[in-house]
């Protein structure tokens, strides 16, 4: 092999997470990863490109199904250790069309075509016997190996398993895959570094790659939140209305429209970060896959994300909002303005000019006969941090998400409670920009760029890099 990157070939038996290891390494959520035992059936190199560069190349392979009668297979000769690794070349060149050795044949073909052996087992399993004859394959084959303890339920046997594990393989490691994060990541490509020497200096040179396109990411993401704001706070609906005043069938009509036109503007933002890290699975089909059915203007949303009382009075956002929402806030209720500014759109309560508190609204002169109904920009000062809040908790989920981690994201208030505060001359200076956002006035670059700069601040605070 005179390729410069390394090769792993992940192996070990049947279900013990193999393919999501490689899914995870490979930042390659097109791996098939199930439950059912024999999911993956042949063998196949999954790269970690980054700029048109191969960084390393993982294979996934299935499990061994009868290491004893390979094994066997093998020592019906006597062979000396040097002359092993033949004796497995042997092995797949008797038993290529052998079905009985399928999977043996397909997992051992990458190693023996020069990958290094990743040996996974689940750490969570009593330790047994029956692994050994896997084991004593691996060691025929000359290649480096390590072994990955992965643990997939909640029993740890991972003592036991080093005792057994460290006898056959030069490095052992805990890796879980479906919790990996960056720092577990690139701890484990920096032993995997070791493995050979060769393959040390390509290894390093793909963890620097590694932290520099974290970073990169980390930038594109606060620049596609600025870009989010922007867009959903600037937002201008219109629609003809003929030559009369707005009817409240029409006001209601544009409210729809607007709050719908927010909802997508979130959305296709939400499907640009996801993209950015790799996820496109977990780009949003419909509204109710990104946050499980946690709208944007719901009061569930709001309370979550929405300012507090405190909060509000402390960054200004109340002025102006106070008016109609005094009762609420009387009440005391975590409805605060957002309750009411809607009811006031969805019932069309505004008057012509007001909107209730969420957009401007007005009535456009005359242009060709007809008048022109405009909704936006936002004028709901606690609708930006909301936007907000779950842009970055979105941004952040996707960012720690590895790869062999399938399931959608979920709105947990555990996890909500763990965020990151953003501080108040940050959130002042944000409340700035939105009024800028939300003038009616195309936005300044420069004003994008401020805005990302404090969100990437937030986000290197709240993603490992
Ligand atoms: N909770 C948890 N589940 C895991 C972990 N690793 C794997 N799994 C689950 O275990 C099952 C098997 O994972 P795979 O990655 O498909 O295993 P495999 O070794 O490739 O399996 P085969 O291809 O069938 O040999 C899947 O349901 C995974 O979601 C883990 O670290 N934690
Ligand atoms: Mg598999």
């Amino acid at each position: 092999m005179n390729t410069a990157y390394a090769k792993f070939a992940v192996v070990g038996h049947p279900n013990k997470g193999k393919s999501s290891i490689v899914s995870t390494l490979a930042f390659d959520e097109s791996v098939a990863i199930s439950p059912v035992p024999g999911t993956t059936t042949r063998q196949r190199a999954y790269p970690l490109r980054i700029d048109g560069e191969t960084l390393y190349e993982l294979y996934d392979t299935p499990g061994f199904q009868r290491a004893r009668a390979v094994l066997e297979w093998l020592r019906r000769e006597p062979v000396s250790a040097d002359k092993k690794p033949e004796r497995v070349r042997q092995f797949i060149h008797a038993h290529r069309r052998d079905p009985r050795f399928a999977d043996e044949i397909e997992l051992l073909e990458p190693v023996m075509n020069g990958a290094g052996v990743v040996y996974v087992v689940d750490g969570s399993k009593p330790y047994g016997s029956e692994y050994e004859a896997e084991m004593e394959i691996l060691r025929w084959t000359g290649q480096p190996t390590m072994a990955l303890i992965n643990l997939i339920g909640d029993e740890d046997y991972v003592e036991n398993w080093e005792r057994a594990l460290g006898q056959y393989f030069r490095m052992v490691r805990v890796f879980n895959p479906m919790k990996a994060g960056f720092a577990q990541m690139t701890a484990l490509l920096e032993s995997m570094a070791q493995l050979k020497e060769a393959w040390t200096a390509p290894v390093k040179h793909a963890i620097g790659i590694f932290e520099r396109y974290q970073r990169r990411k980390i930038d594109d993401s606060a620049a596609q939140i600025a870009e989010l704001m922007a867009g959903a706070l600037g937002h201008i609906e219109t629609m003809g209305i003929g030559t009369g005043s707005a009817t409240k069938t029409q006001k209601e009509r544009i409210a729809k429209r607007y709050r719908e036109a927010l909802r997508r503007i979130e959305k296709e933002a939400y499907a640009r970060i996801a993209q950015t890290w790799n996820h496109r699975r977990l780009e949003p089909q419909e509204q109710s896959a990104v946050f499980e059915g946690i709208d944007l203007f719901s009061k569930q949303s709001e309370s979550l994300f929405g300012l507090g009382k405190k909060e509000l009075i402390l960054t200004g956002a109340l002025s102006g909002a106070l008016g109609g929402s005094g009762i609420d806030l009387a009440l005391g209720g975590s409805s605060l303005m957002l309750g009411s500014a809607l009811g006031a759109v969805t019932g069309g309560a505004g008057a012509a000019l007001g909107f209730g508190k969420l957009a401007r609204l007005q009535v456009l002169g005359r242009t060709l006969g007809s008048n022109t109904l405009q909704a936006g920009p936002l004028q709901d000062r606690n609708v930006p941090h909301i936007l907000l809040r779950r842009a970055l908790y979105f941004t952040r989920e996707v960012a720690n998400r590895p790869h062999a981690d399938r399931r959608r994201i979920r709105l947990e208030h555990e996890l909500l409670s763990r965020r990151g505060e953003i501080d108040a001359d940050t959130k002042k200076a944000l409340e700035k920009l939105h009024r800028k956002f939300a003038s009616g006035h195309p936005v300044k670059k420069e004003f994008l760029q401020q805005y990302a700069e404090h969100i990437r601040q937030i986000l290197l605070e709240q993603i490992p890099h």
